[in-house]
């Protein structure tokens, strides 16, 4: 059957080999199988920059470039944690980047997809937080500093991120439901599919009288998260990690 494969939050990084070897089984047995792979952000831990020359960054791009010479192209949105993610990954990967929001046809079903950081509009501190690191020179600057310089960088934000997180009310780090309704209504979608809160779930509700469906990817930590869309419909599940990681 024709089918489409969304993942997300996978948080690769060298400390979690059993996450890596997951991420490479799924891209060598299944996403080849697949019309398309979507990525929906923070596929790595953090992201500091193209020109890091670390080895997971070189298995990740050969493995995308494989799925994607073989016949499946393979989209990426960027996440909260890899935004950072520029031109020259995403060719060396073969991968193609796409805006923040974007509206996709999914057989017939025009389907709203995003990391889902945006949606979070009760976290005011992430909102400001991220307008900033969003700013153009900065990010040009950044990316001019040595690699130990931005990595201790990342650090500090993550320790500070860590640490607001502790003082952050759950709900307030979960989507606001008015913004879910005012992108999709935007959008013109009855189908939108968002990573980022680690709360997997198929939502089904009503949106101006007709129903409408918001699929929640779950994060890969102790086990994958796949959510697969065929003519059908969709089927959100989990992938164990093998015993050999
Ligand atoms: O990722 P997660 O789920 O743990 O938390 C997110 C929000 N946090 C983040 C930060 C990332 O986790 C770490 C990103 C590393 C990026 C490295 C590249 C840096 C490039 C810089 C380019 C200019 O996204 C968290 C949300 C949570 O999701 C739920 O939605 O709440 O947001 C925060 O906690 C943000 C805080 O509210 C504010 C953070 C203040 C940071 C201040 C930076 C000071 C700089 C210090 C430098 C030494
Ligand atoms: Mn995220």
């Amino acid at each position: 059957m024709p089918h489409t494969l969304f993942i997300a939050d996978l948080h690769l990084s060298a400390g979690r080999p059993d996450i890596t070897s997951a991420f490479l089984h799924f891209m060598e047995h299944e996403a080849p199988e697949a019309d398309a792979l979507y990525v929906l952000g923070d596929l790595f831990e953090f992201w500091i920059g193209d020109d890091e020359p670390g080895e997971l960054n070189r298995q990740v791009a050969a493995a995308f470039r494989i799925c994607s010479e073989s016949g499946t192209p393979v989209y990426y949105i960027h996440g909260n944690r890899d935004f950072m993610i520029g031109r020259r990954f995403a060719a060396e990967a073969g991968m193609t980047l796409l805006p923040e929001h974007q509206v996709i046809d999914l057989y017939g079903e025009p389907t709203l997809i995003m990391h889902g950081d945006t949606l979070c509009t009760d976290d005011a501190g992430y909102q400001r937080y991220r307008r900033i690191t969003r700013w153009r020179w900065l990010q040009w600057l950044f990316l001019r500093l040595p690699l130990h310089k931005r990595l201790s960088i990342a650090d500090g934000i993550r320790g500070k991120s860590a640490e607001s997180k502790q003082d952050k009310n759950i709900t307030i780090m979960d989507v606001n439901q008015h913004e879910v309704a005012r992108q999709m209504r935007k959008a013109g979608v009855r189908r939108l599919i968002h990573g980022h809160t680690h709360r997997p779930a198929m939502h089904e509700f009503e949106l101006d009288g007709r129903p409408v469906q918001r699929l929640v990817l779950g994060d890969w930590y102790t086990q994958g998260s796949v959510l697969t869309i065929t003519p059908k419909g969709a089927e959100l599940q989990n992938r164990a990690f093998r015993e050999t990681a």
